[in-house]
């Protein structure tokens, strides 16, 4: 089974996503995403430019091969850029593979493992009781986990927040420029526990809440928050401290309890090697799309697995249905799957994505079309043409730069 053709659209419905197209010479057709926010035509050039011309004429069952081939052949290994190249060419050919085998994805890995997979939505206010009004609404829908954002007072923007704080555009990579927002620590930390608590007393402690810091914090601050939600038992915090430094997290777990979760800026294994075989965190966030594909983000979790730390995938919007659908098939097969993060996507992407997966009471399945179960309609995407956009960049009140 050769690969006769590889192409990468970028379209823009509803935001920008890069999309992968293998074609073999039997005529199966497989998708992967490429998507990485703010820096899409990076990847969409090394795959037209570096990667597709290399995979013409190889045999598209040999996933592992083509992997290392890339990775280890490409010489210069890692990088956001490099490994969501990979993730996209990795993807697609489990989905081929998928469909020369009459299978979904998740049975090539192992079959399922659970009935469905867990995942969280996102509840954002710019107040508590806007806050409160949201989350009963992912209640109300039956999510079984909930992550909980507001506004903070005494500052402009938040991350979480946006024009309409019920749907997903909280969060848009939002100008043709990176708009600038302001950040002070302090009202923030004192903020955020009063929120939670409001949630606790509302819905008792039968939802799992989750909260992102979007690494704002450095660990000292973030062992005090955590200390500080130890009463309101989150299912994570997520991001608390940027993760170059892996070995900053002992830190944090040295004054919290509450548990930990951070990769969704990881490229490899390598950027949670440490965190996870010194049991420094809960969950690895990485991402299918981000993290080389299903071949390398199952070595993520095996590894993990040793250790006791579960799943908690990145799914975010800019990550496209294709990678949904993706990480769902990881999800229902690994043993130590945690929790999926489920933000949705913004209209119109169900022009140009079809997608098989399901939701219901809480949880989500793939659905059992052979391959990922997805598809990918040029002739709408052509609709949709790429239009430039950058998520935003924080300061402090004296004008540094701090993290978004
Ligand atoms: O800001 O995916 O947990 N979710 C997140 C996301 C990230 C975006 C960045 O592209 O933190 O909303
Ligand atoms: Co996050």
């Amino acid at each position: 089974m050769k690969i006769t053709d590889v192409k990468v659209i970028v379209a823009s419905p509803g935001r920008n996503y890069a999309t992968l197209k293998i074609t073999t010479d039997d005529g199966l057709v497989g998708w992967g995403d490429a998507t990485l926010n703010g820096r899409e035509l990076a990847v969409a050039a090394y795959l037209r430019d570096h990667v597709g011309p290399l995979l013409i004429g190889k045999d598209a069952h040999r996933i592992g091969d083509i992997w290392q081939y890339l990775y280890q052949g490409g010489y210069w290994r890692r990088g956001p850029v490099t490994m969501t190249a990979i993730a996209a060419v990795d993807v697609a050919l489990w989905d081929i593979k998928g469909k020369a085998a009459g299978l979904p994805v998740y049975q090539l890995l192992g079959g399922a493992a659970r009935d469905g997979v867990t995942v969280y939505g996102h509840a954002n206010g710019a107040d508590v009781p806007e806050l409160l009004a949201d989350v009963q609404r992912f209640v109300d829908a039956g999510y079984r986990a909930v992550r909980v954002q507001t506004a903070v007072p005494g500052l402009e923007r938040t991350y979480g927040m946006g024009g309409n704080s019920t749907d997903v555009t909280y969060e848009p990579a939002d100008g043709a420029l990176p708009s600038e927002h302001v950040w002070e620590t302090g009202p923030y930390l004192d903020h955020l526990p009063k929120v939670v608590a409001a949630v606790r007393a509302e819905f008792g402690y039968g939802v799992h809440l989750l909260h992102d810091v979007h690494h704002r914090l450095s660990p000292i601050e973030a062992g005090r928050l955590g200390r500080s939600l130890e009463p309101y038992r989150m299912f994570w915090i997520e991001d608390a401290t940027p993760a170059e430094d892996q070995e900053a997290f002992r830190l944090i777990r040295q004054h919290t309890t509450t548990p930990l979760a951070v990769g969704e800026v990881f490229n490899s294994i390598w950027d949670c090697q440490h965190l996870i075989t010194n049991r420094l965190i809960d969950y690895i966030r990485t991402s299918v799309s981000h993290t080389g594909g299903i071949t390398h983000l199952r070595r993520v979790f095996d590894l993990a697995h040793l250790y006791g730390v579960r799943s908690g995938s990145h799914g975010a919007g800019d990550l496209s249905p294709i990678s949904f659908a993706a990480a769902l098939h990881l999800d229902l097969a690994i043993p130590n799957f945690g929790m999926q993060e489920y933000m949705g996507h913004l209209p119109p992407w169900d022009e140009v994505f079809s997608v098989g997966y399901e939701f219901a009471d809480g949880l989500f399945h793939p659905g059992d079309a052979a391959g990922l179960g997805v598809d990918f309609d040029e002739a709408a995407a052509e609709r949709f043409p790429y239009e430039p956009r950058y998520l935003p960049v924080n300061r402090l009140r004296d004008g540094s730069m701090h993290d978004w």
